[in-house]
This record gives C-alpha cells, sequence and structure tokens, in this order.
C-alpha cells in the first residue's frame, strides 16, 4: 500500500463532502459562513476523519456511511484550531500556512466561525441517524462519544489545563494527562466512532480504542518533537512558540531523543492492538507508522 496515495485520496474524499456539507455562503450571517469555509477548507492534513473511515474499513465496514460522521469530526477540529488561535488563547498569526480566522476577518467573526462549526457537527451526525434506519442506537453512541471527547471531559478539559499550566513545571504524568484530553480524546473518538459505525465486534472495538490512545499520545510527542525541530515552511506555522510560551512538552521534560523512543514505543504499542485485525487494518498500521516521519 503507498501511504502518501491513500492519504491524497482520503483526503480529496473528505473535501469533497466537506464541500456539500458546509452552509451556502450567502443571505443573512454569511460573513460567518464565509469565514467557517476560510478555515476548514484552508488544507488541513484531515487525519481524523482519515482515521474514522480507516477503522470502519479496518472492522469490514462501510466507508461511505461514516463519511458524514467524519466530516463532523474535522468541523469540531477545526473549531478547536480557530478558538485556539485566538487572543485569548496561543494568540497565533498563522495556521495551515495561512492568516488565522481572526487575522483575517476579526475576533468576534472567529468566536462565531468556531461556534458555527461545533454546532454543524451536531446537525450532521444527527442526521445520519436517518439516513442508517435501524442503527440508531449506534449513531446515539457515537454522537454521544464524540460529543463528551470534545467537551469538558475531553478536549475542552485539556485545553483549559494546557493554559493553567503555562509558566509551571509539570511532571510526566500531568503532561500526558493534559495531552489525552487535549489532543488524545478527539484522535481516540475519530478511531473508536469509525470501528463502530462499520460494525465491530466489541473485542475490535476496545483494540482500536486502545490504538487510537496509543496514537493520540504519539502525535502529541510528534507534535512537540516539530515544534523543536520542525520547518516553518512545511508546518505552516513558526516553530518554537512551545519554549517561548513556556508550554510543558515532552522533549522539554525528557529530552528530544527519550521523547523519540517514547514516541516509537507507543507506535509498537498501537500495531500490536492492530495484530487481532486482518488485511483491511493495513492502512491504520500504515498511519500510525507514519507519525515517526512526519514533518507537518
Ligand atoms: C479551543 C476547545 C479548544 C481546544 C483547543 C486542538 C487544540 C485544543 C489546540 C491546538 C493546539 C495544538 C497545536 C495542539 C497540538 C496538537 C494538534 C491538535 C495539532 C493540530 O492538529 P493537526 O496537525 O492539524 O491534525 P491540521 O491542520 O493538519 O488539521
Amino acid at each position: 500500500m503507498e501511504l502518501k496515495t491513500y492519504l491524497a485520496e482520503r483526503k480529496a474524499l473528505i473535501d469533497q463532502a466537506l464541500e456539500k456539507y458546509l452552509p451556502p455562503v450567502e443571505g443573512q450571517g454569511a460573513r460567518v459562513t464565509v469565514a467557517m469555509r476560510y478555515s476548514l477548507m484552508a488544507g488541513g492534513k484531515r487525519l481524523r476523519p482519515i482515521l474514522c473511515l480507516a477503522a470502519a474499513e479496518a472492522v469490514g465496514g462501510n466507508v461511505s456511511e461514516a463519511l458524514p460522521v467524519a466530516c463532523a469530526l474535522e468541523m469540531i477540529h477545526t473549531y478547536s484550531l480557530i478558538h485556539d488561535d485566538l487572543p485569548a488563547m496561543d494568540d497565533d498569526d498563522l495556521r495551515r500556512g495561512q492568516p488565522t480566522c481572526h487575522k483575517k476577518f476579526d475576533e468576534a467573526t472567529a468566536i462565531l466561525a468556531g461556534d458555527g462549526l461545533l454546532t454543524e457537527a451536531f446537525v450532521i451526525m444527527s442526521q445520519v441517524a436517518q439516513g442508517l434506519s435501524g442503527r440508531n442506537a449506534v449513531v446515539l453512541e457515537v454522537i454521544n462519544l464524540i460529543a463528551q471527547a470534545a467537551g469538558y471531559r475531553g478536549m475542552v478539559g485539556g485545553q483549559m489545563a494546557d493554559l493553567l499550566a503555562e509558566g509551571q513545571s509539570l511532571g510526566l504524568p500531568q503532561i500526558e494527562a493534559i495531552h489525552s484530553l487535549k489532543t488524545g480524546a478527539l484522535l481516540t473518538a475519530a478511531v473508536r466512532s469509525g470501528a463502530l459505525l462499520g460494525g465491530g465486534s466489541p473485542k475490535a472495538v476496545a483494540h482500536l480504542t486502545r490504538y487510537g490512545q496509543c496514537f493520540g499520545l504519539a502525535f502529541q510527542i510528534t507534535d512537540d518533537l516539530l515544534d523543536v525541530e520542525g520547518q516553518a515552511a512545511e508546518m505552516g506555522k513558526a516553530p518554537g512558540m512551545d519554549l517561548l510560551r513556556q508550554k510543558a512538552t515532552y522533549p522539554g521534560i525528557l529530552g528530544v531523543e527519550t521523547a523519540r523512543q517514547q514516541a516509537r514505543q507507543l507506535v509498537s504499542q498501537a500495531k500490536m492492538e492492530l495484530a487481532a485485525l486482518g488485511p483491511e487494518a493495513e492502512p491504520l498500521r500504515e498511519l500510525v507508522q507514519y507519525l515517526l516521519i512526519r514533518r507537518h
């Protein structure tokens, strides 16, 4: 399997579906829908929707049935990036290689664009139940787990803890707790929701959930490493910001080499979780391996 081609094909599929789900950019309140489109279509990796589709595929499920939820996950992720970039939070000027939403528009519009994407995600997911007749209980479980992962029990809670921790010296367990909420929860929810929508057995769903947790932590460690070693042109944002903001990071606590070793360990743990699955799980194997060489 050629991962580069797989990623490009999946990204195209997701971008096409997102186009369909985006609200029209005319009429009352058009400014907010223009801003929603601007940030959503600014060119992210589409990692969360790709993971969701790959997990559905890994358990023999139908990719097209998981596609609406995959798009909803990308909307929730984009909302979190828009709000994270605001002056009240990370105060960033660049995201995905382009001016952040509040720089391109203004702060109020950026807040509303984030709110608009978050709520639209739930419109899309609740409509899935109407399309998958007879599987409403599964869809409801998926909506519930994504809501929990995005909210104060997950990403929002992790973001709060991360902001409060700025300038403090944290230990490894505290960093791990913050990141498993801030970054890991939505990534894990993406994998778990795909496995559920794909009709995975409870055992397969449990394996894939643990895969998602390892993926989430490995993703955060490699994100921290990129902040130390990455190139602005490849990352679409400035490196070195964690140090500047006195953020607690894995390389900051462990050193670059040990952090890299930790990421490798998590990647092999994630792959072990896939051992019970067949060749349909190959994209998930390749995706987690890719974390170790990613440059953005
Ligand atoms: C504002 C509720 C709220 C939460 C913000 C996701 C997040 C929480 C903050 C983003 C800060 C950050 C850079 C975290 C590190 C991991 C991360 C989420 C990176 C960005 O995700 P990618 O690499 O981005 O998947 P693309 O642009 O490819 O979608």
